[in-house]
């Protein structure tokens, strides 16, 4: 069943529901501009430990760490991290407001799909994620961070095209048939057909005037951004600064996630409930995926490989 937040009535629908005002104002907000920040979320002691959890996961794994470290001391980007560090996941399972934002917003409990953890800004251009989160039924995804640290220009933060979110979605069948040939072709993910869509949808928000903003947050601050919301990491003008953040990507429970063959053919049938398992974790459900840790998808980590804290 479509999600809540995609159906047409969606905000007439939250509106009349007798909820916290507070999930109310945000769940709406995310419907009207495409992202909400629930500020203070997580306390500054509770960041401090998570990072400090970090950090001694780190030592304890001195070797993969350090083949991993760019020349300014700094890694990037750590994907599902949450499976070997579960000092992560109550970032997920008791931040309320935001997870009954997001509860509010699918219409259905929120389960943790896949994480992505940052110790400095991204510096990505803006992009949408939906060509690498394509759900079936569409779109029924969201993005959300939690700040363990300040975010401001200094160490990079998060920018967004407000509003973005309801710019139409581009001719996407006709973007893979030009460049794969058919769409039977389609690959799982492809760097030229990203960037022509990426581009293609921020230089139509550009004409359309929408407003780029840079989102200043503190610690503890939580984020959800819309599935189609253009957003990205802004330039870091001091590299040796931390940017702690942990990335989650939301679904509804069983809901699947696809690539580039389900997002540039939309009408291709797929099983619309998950392949995967999820497991419980205090009264959540988050994906029970198996496979270890990668270093931004790139060098990658068995659960065996990577020693407990
Ligand atoms: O936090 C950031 O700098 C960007 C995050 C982002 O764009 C993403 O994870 O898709």
């Amino acid at each position: 069943m479509l999600g809540r937040f995609l159906r047409p009535t969606a905000a007439d629908e939250i509106a009349a529901l007798d909820i916290d005002p507070l999930v109310k104002a945000h769940a709406l907000e995310v419907i009207e501009k495409g992202y909400t920040v629930v500020r203070k979320a997580i306390s500054p002691q509770r960041c401090r430990a998570v990072i400090a959890a970090f950090r001694k996961l780190e030592a304890a794994n001195a070797e993969i760490f350090a083949e991993n470290r760019n020349p300014l001391g700094h890694y990037p980007r750590i994907v599902n991290l949450h499976a070997v560090l579960p000092q992560l996941l109550p970032l997920f399972t008791d931040n309320p407001i935001w997870l009954q934002v997001q509860d509010v917003l699918n219409g259905a409990p929120t389960a943790l799909y896949t994480s992505l953890f940052y110790e400095t800004g991204s510096q990505q251009p803006l992009h949408r994620d939906t060509p690498v989160f394509a759900t079936r039924p569409e779109y029924h995804y969201f993005g959300s961070t939690v700040y363990l640290e300040p975010a401001a220009e200094d160490n990079g933060c998060l920018e967004v095209m407000e509003g973005g979110h309801k710019m139409p979605e581009l001719d996407r069948v006709g973007m893979a048939t030009k460049h794969f040939g058919s769409l039977d072709k389609i690959t799982d993910v492809d760097g030229d057909l990203w960037n022509q869509y990426q581009n293609t949808v921020v230089a139509e928000g550009r004409a359309m005037g929408l407003p780029v903003k840079h989102l200043h947050v503190g610690t503890g601050d939580s984020l959800i951004w819309h599935p189609q919301l253009p957003h990205g990491g802004t330039p870091i003008k001091d590299p040796s600064r931390t940017r702690f953040s942990f990335v989650m990507h939301t679904t509804p429970v069983d809901v699947p996630v696809y690539h580039f063959h389900a997002f540039f053919d939309p009408e291709r049938k797929l099983p619309e409930k998950a392949g995967w398992a999820f497991r419980d974790v205090n009264g959540r459900k988050v994906a029970d995926f198996r496979h270890g840790i990668s270093f931004d998808h790139q060098r990658n980590y068995t659960l065996d490989q990577i020693k407990r804290i």
